[in-house]
């Protein structure tokens, strides 16, 4: 009696072990995606997206939403980073909460890895359909090669309605329709359930009989042998004859079942359209650029030097998706997230427009408490202290010219 409760107690010992490990391979839903974490020169230094949009503030089940936008890729990729020769768009989500029906940069559809040109501009967009209900936290990223998953900006997005409620059908090349959604999936319920069931059945087989102690005694002193029957051989071929057996078997049954299937399309595309950006008039030198670890602030002093023949001001600073913006020059109107705005967050020593033909140096200052937020300000802790962004300038009309900085950063801890 002993013995058999000692038997179901293993047994139950090592099933509760398995579920265990297999619970545990299954992740769950990141509330977070510790973009605050990656580091400030990846997101400074890499890809600056810009002009984003995001369509909907909340989305229900089985609707659309579009995120689109621009992004530069920085002449000045940090040499730590692969280039990003082999890059794939992607959204920054929690898990499966949307599925990405489409994507596209430069007008051109791009399921696939894209090489990207450094220093130029490119056009995007992703087309979403909104899957599971929640407060989601939507991102652009890019997935480089050698670079991981650089993140963009995070706006917060709700999606209504019920899961239950969910298709995603779609029409295969040989006509058929079918909701991907639940395609297949008594199949793989049965697999998953078989394969487990039958692994079980083998460490039952011989768990079931005395374990460590019994048989190290058993082999010190002699009797390995007496350890392994003549019937325990028999039951090991059969299940290994078996295993092979199912898989040929089942194997053959899905070819027949399945006679047309092309493997998943994977390759890179190259020579995607950047955007022709319009002309810049307005260059800038960075005479030398200090963090203010107490005031949260960088100051920057820059010389401005405005050889296009209308008058310009600088509108806007953006680093790392955080804009800091001369609220006399430019706003925001595109609804963009909060935390990454500083909307009074820019202040220059003299912004009057800089007239065509004139230089000027000037003290720039981007203060916000996203510097710490955002822990952008780590970045004086790198061996090579640089920090990279985008400035705006805009004319009497509006018109906005983009230019790109890129110095070393100096850290002021008075
Ligand atoms: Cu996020």
């Amino acid at each position: 009696m002993k013995i058999i409760k000692n038997r179901v107690a293993k047994l139950s010992f090592v099933a509760l072990l398995t579920t265990l490990s297999a619970a545990m391979l299954h992740a769950p839903t990141a509330s977070a995606h510790g973009e605050k974490s990656q580091a400030a020169f990846m997101r400074m230094r890499t890809i600056h997206w810009f002009d984003l949009n995001w369509s909907k503030d909340e989305v229900a089940v089985n609707e659309t939403m579009t995120i689109s936008g621009k992004f530069h890729v920085f002449a000045g990729w940090p040499e730590t980073v692969d280039k990003p020769e082999v890059s794939f768009l992607n959204i920054g989500i929690p898990g499966p909460v949307f599925i990405r029906a489409g994507s596209w940069i430069g007008g051109q559809l791009v399921p696939r890895s894209v090489s990207l040109e450094l220093g130029e501009t490119y056009e995007f967009k992703v087309l979403l359909k909104a899957r599971r209900p929640g407060d989601w936290h939507i991102h652009t990223m890019m997935n480089v090669e050698g670079g991981g998953p650089i993140i963009g900006p995070g706006k917060w997005v709700t999606i209504t309605g019920s899961m239950g409620d969910f298709v995603n059908n779609i029409t295969t090349l040989t006509g058929e329709t079918i909701n991907l959604e639940t395609y297949g999936l008594d199949n793989i319920y049965f697999w998953h359930a078989f394969w487990y069931a039958l692994g079980l059945a083998w460490l039952a087989f011989w768990i079931r009989r005395p374990l460590f102690v019994p048989r190290h005694i058993a082999i010190t002193s002699g009797k390995a042998d007496s350890l392994i029957s003549g019937t325990d051989k028999k039951i090991g071929i059969g299940f290994a004859v078996g295993t092979i057996a199912i898989v040929a078997t089942s194997m053959g049954m899905t070819a027949e079942k399945y006679p047309v299937t092309t493997p998943l399309q994977a390759g890179l595309m190259r020579g995607i359209q950047s955007l022709e950006m319009p002309e810049t008039t307005v260059s800038v030198k960075v005479e030398d650029a200090t963090y203010r670890v107490p005031g949260r602030a960088m100051q920057m002093t820059l010389t401005i030097t405005n050889d296009g023949d209308a008058p310009v001001r600088l509108g806007e600073f953006m680093t790392a998706s955080v804009r800091f913006l001369d609220s006399d020059v430019a706003e925001d109107e595109t609804g963009y997230p909060d935390d990454l705005l500083a909307e009074e967050g820019l202040t220059v020593s003299d912004n009057s427009p800089l007239a065509p033909g004139e230089t000027r140096t000037v003290e720039v200052t981007a203060s916000d408490a996203a510097w710490e937020v955002y822990r952008l300000a780590d970045l004086i802790y790198d061996p090579d202290s640089r920090f990279a962004g985008l400035l705006f300038f805009y004319n009497e009309e509006g018109d906005r010219q983009m230019v790109q900085v890129d110095a070393p950063l100096i850290p002021s801890f008075i």
